[in-house]
């Protein structure tokens, strides 16, 4: 590797490891400047079983054209890419009232999740749209057979809603239910997407391994009752397990004026 590359990586992820959540880390991740911040024990193992027995009685429903399956409770915005705005909205309120009996049997992660991102200082709330009013955020989420390589960057998946006009996007997922394996592994690349980055597209989500090629990597380990935080914009994607993993995830963007937002 020649001494200019080098540079250029030290200037992205200065330091390989895991942070813990603070002011600082937070607007470094922000910045692509570590790779991810892990909340140890921000859910004890009882919440994180009495959430993951909600989801057990309720239908999970798989992606369209996503491959390998993958399966969730709750809407997102992805899925309505081409149906539009409004249906999106109508959906809404189901889908909230859903999570709110779910969370009500259980816990709250995602009052807990804002709620820690205050105490650094966040002004937090859940997105908005003009003449539509609130998104909805928090999916229960089932990858086990692994995901493709690659990001997730709301103002190149959508355009026209107000999560298009983010800077910087994170997702956070709490593990509630995973195989005692140490499989399924998240693993982020130090490479953000450029525009360029469209020839190695493969299908409507998936990116070819020539993208990652010679970049810097870590995998995180999930365990029950840790949260990952980690900038989308990154290249990564999640190794397959051979058993269970569960988890309760949303989207995360940082508004020019400062504000942070939550969506799924
Ligand atoms: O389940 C995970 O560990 C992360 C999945 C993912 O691709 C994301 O949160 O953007
Ligand atoms: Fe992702």
């Amino acid at each position: 590797m020649t001494a200019a590359s080098n540079q250029i990586k030290s200037s992205m992820w200065d330091n390989k490891q895991e942070y813990p959540l603070t002011t600082e880390s937070l607007k470094m991740l922000l910045e692509q400047r570590i790779p991810l911040i892990r909340l140890k024990e921000f859910a004890t193992p009882q919440e994180c079983e009495m959430l993951y027995a909600q989801s057990q009685l309720l239908n999970f429903n798989a992606y369209e054209d996503v491959s390998p399956k993958i399966e969730k409770i709750g809407i997102t915005v992805f899925e309505y890419n081409n149906i539009g705005k409004a249906d999106y909205f109508k959906e809404v309120e189901r889908a909230t009232k859903l999570r709110n009996s779910i969370t009500a049997a259980s816990f709250d992660p995602l009052q807990r999740i804002m709620e820690r991102f205050r105490e650094c200082g966040a002004k937090v709330r859940i997105a908005s749209e003009l003449s539509y009013g609130s998104y909805y955020a928090g999916l229960i989420r089932k990858i086990e057979h692994g995901t493709q390589i690659h990001i997730d960057f709301a103002p190149l998946e959508q355009s026209g809603w107000e999560i298009c006009t983010i800077t910087a996007q994170l997702s956070w997922t709490l593990y509630l239910k995973l195989s005692d394996n140490n499989q399924g592994k998240t693993r982020i690349y130090d490479r953000r997407c450029k525009p360029e980055d469209e020839q190695y597209k493969l299908d409507s989500y998936g990116y070819s391994d020539r993208v990652i090629a010679d970049a810097d990597t870590i995998a995180f380990q999930p365990y029950v009752g840790d949260v990952l935080l980690f900038n989308t914009s990154n290249f990564h994607y999640v190794e397959p397990m051979n058993g269970q993993r569960v988890a309760f995830t949303s989207m995360i963007g940082l508004l020019p004026n400062g504000e942070i937002i939550f969506w799924s």
